[in-house]
């Protein structure tokens, strides 16, 4: 860590409209007001939509729900908060989580403190005046002392690259945009592209709603079923109850979940108990299979085999045309190279009369037509077409504001791929604090955002105690970080996510660098990192002071 002093001149007396301006009112947003207010500080949400929600505002296809149990998929600063919320299900649908926000953000009071329906279109450095400008779509400027993103990192969709978008008579809908007021499907033909986390939670919903479903996919996924089920009074008492514990494993586990370490590897088990093993952690549901079955499921192929080998059993079990069970079997890449998809009936939904699959592998698309979609061998019509075809992961949402530091854009900066400490702050962009940038630990977001935020509360409060103005990574810092992203990826089997394109790795955008965009060595990990730096007093950031003070 450096400290500067900074002559009298370059404080000229500017004063910011707001201590910080937060982009954003999802989780992270909301729980940055939160820690704001804590620290004195006058901050101010802008937000694009018209209601709180983040990720969960925009994403609000049929059975768009959350992956991660509703208990751990929540704050844990609030007692009263956690006391008084009942969540219905073990996994809450989108609009149970943005009720949950709503809950949070009356009670602490911060509606008042949130600007809906505003974009950020620019955020332009004042270096001069330490201050942040901040132009929304609308004009208006804005300006703050500490500039915060709280984007999201599944933010700005991918489209693909596909010929005659612009032919199809029919609607076209993009899966993060689905309108409010919902589509009524009931007696059309749709057709859906994608199969990932979003598609496998849609195509069971669509098949209920509409007449026929055609399902365009490209790599079968490795679908998990999420056995998730309504929660009754009892169970909710004991998760209330058991908080202190849930907040305990959250915190110590890789990917965030209240979930205990396997305690076994392939080898100390035999083939029968092995196998029983992934039967019981399959009906438990959901990343149960994935976290509590092998603790070296990412790190010795033959676990992971074995993982892969039982998920395809039950598909071909599942599946009552074993043609189309073959199809939806993934082969040639590791479980969790991709990440993996909670599903809920999936496979089921290909034993319905009027759902069909087209394995666009084997048969690739040429083209959409007037009236629907072209392959190389074959013609498919359709009345409405659903893109479920993925996101520009970590570093979308940045591309789409203008960012302009002390030397130039920040897509300029990140052209051979982001560096950062921490996914927090990046070199040349003082007062610039990011809530899960890229290169931020890709767990459940909920617990990762929460130690971010807390973090950054860290952070401003040590600049308070210390009379410091500003705050930023510094170049040795982010290099080290990023060489050791870059180095965790390579030292398990998700060094494999490149070929198989995943957006963990940049690598489902064309052009894009294929780079780490997430810390993939374990949020543990990443939260021992964060609780390092504050106890090296921030050897990787540098601060500076005005002379004044
Ligand atoms: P994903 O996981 O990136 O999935 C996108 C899907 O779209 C995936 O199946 C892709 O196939 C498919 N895709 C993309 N482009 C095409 C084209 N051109 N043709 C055919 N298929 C295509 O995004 P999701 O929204 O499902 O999930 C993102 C995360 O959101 C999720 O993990 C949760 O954290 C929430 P591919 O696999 O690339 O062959």
């Amino acid at each position: 860590m450096t400290r500067t002093d900074v002559s009298p001149e370059s404080h000229a007396g500017v004063q910011p409209d707001h201590d910080a301006l937060v982009v954003g009112a999802g989780f992270a947003g909301v729980r940055m007001l939160i820690e704001l207010g804590k620290l004195g500080l006058r901050g101010r949400i802008l937000e694009a939509g018209t209601a709180v929600g983040g990720t969960w505002y925009w994403n609000r296809y049929p059975g768009a729900r959350t992956d991660s149990m509703s208990w751990a998929y929540c704050f844990s600063f609030s007692d009263e908060i956690a006391q008084k919320w009942d969540w219905p299900e073990r996994y809450p649908s989108h609009d149970t989580v943005r009720a949950y926000l709503d809950f949070v953000v009356d009670k602490f009071g911060l509606r008042d403190d949130i600007q809906f329906g505003t974009k950020v279109v620019r955020a332009e450095r004042d270096e001069e005046n330490n201050l942040w400008r901040v132009t929304t779509a609308d004009g208006e400027v804005l300006t703050c002392t500490y500039f915060i993103t709280a984007l999201g990192t599944l933010t700005e969709p991918v489209l693909p690259d596909i010929a005659g978008l612009d032919k199809f008579g029919g609607h076209i809908q993009q899966s993060s945009r689905w309108p409010k007021e919902n589509l009524d499907l009931a007696g059309k033909r749709v057709a859906i592209i994608g199969t990932g986390s979003t598609g496998v939670q849609m195509i069971p919903e669509l098949a209920k709603q509409a007449a026929h479903l055609t399902v365009f996919q490209r790599t079968p996924n490795f679908v998990l079923p999420s056995q998730n089920r309504a929660l009754d009074d009892v169970s909710r008492d004991e998760i209330k109850a058991d908080y202190p514990a849930i907040w305990s494993q959250t915190r110590n586990h890789s990917f965030g979940f209240p979930m205990s370490p396997a305690g076994r590897v392939y080898d100390d088990v035999t083939d029968a108990e092995r196998e029983a093993i992934f039967e019981e952690k399959w009906a438990k549901g959901g990343f149960y299979f994935v976290f509590e079955s092998f603790d070296d499921i990412l790190t010795d192929q033959r676990s992971n085999d074995a993982a892969t080998d039982f998920i395809r059993r039950k598909i071909s079990e599942t599946v009552k045309d074993q043609a189309v069970a073959e199809l939806l079997s993934p082969r040639g890449y590791p479980l969790l190279a991709k990440r993996p998809v909670i599903g809920n009936g999936y496979f089921e939904t290909y034993n319905r009369d009027n759902v069909l699959l087209v394995d666009t592998k084997s048969d690739p698309i040429v083209g959409l037509t007037e009236t629907g979609l072209r392959t190389q061998n074959a013609e498919y019509e359709f009345d409405v077409l659903v893109l479920a075809t993925g996101f520009d992961a970590a570093t979308g949402a940045f591309t789409k504001i203008d960012i302009q530091g002390t030397g130039g854009s920040l897509l300029d900066a990140w052209k051979e791929g982001p560096s950062t400490v921490l996914g927090v702050s990046t070199p040349g962009f003082p007062n610039l604090l990011m809530i899960t940038g890229p290169q931020a630990a890709f767990a459940n977001m909920p617990v990762v955002i929460e130690e971010i935020v807390e973090f950054i509360g860290r952070t401003l409060a040590s600049m308070q105690a210390n009379g410091f103005e500003r705050v930023v990574a510094n170049i040795e810092g982010a290099e080290k970080w990023t060489a050791h992203t870059e180095e965790v990826v390579q030292m398990s089997l998700l060094r494999e996510g490149g070929a198989v394109g995943s957006w963990f790795v940049g690598a489902n955008v064309k052009d894009k660098p294929n780079k780490p965009m997430y810390y993939l060595g374990g949020a543990k990990a990443f939260f021992d990192e964060c609780h390092r730096q504050v106890d090296t007093e921030f050897e990787s950031f540098d601060f500076a002071r005005s002379a004044e003070h």
